[in-house]
């Protein structure tokens, strides 16, 4: 299981993690999305090594600023 932590200041509301849990959940490979709203880190696990960069150009197109965590 790999993970990736990312970063999504922008996210607001429930809704917000909403759409950003649910992009990221369609990614081929995406085991769980787990989203804080007070921290705004996501964390993605997948049952491979995903590229960060797909990551966070999934998360861009829903209209948010993303960028990797740590
Ligand atoms: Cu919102």
């Amino acid at each position: 299981m790999k993970e990736t932590r990312l970063k999504v200041p922008d996210m607001s509301c429930g809704h917000c993690v909403a759409t950003v849990q649910r992009s990221l959940e369609t990614l081929e490979g995406v085991e769980s999305v787990d989203v804080s709203l007070e921290t705004k880190v996501v964390i993605v696990r997948a049952i491979q090594e995903l590229e960060a960069y797909d990551l966070l150009e999934t998360v861009r197109e829903t209209g948010f600023t993303p960028k990797v965590d740590g």
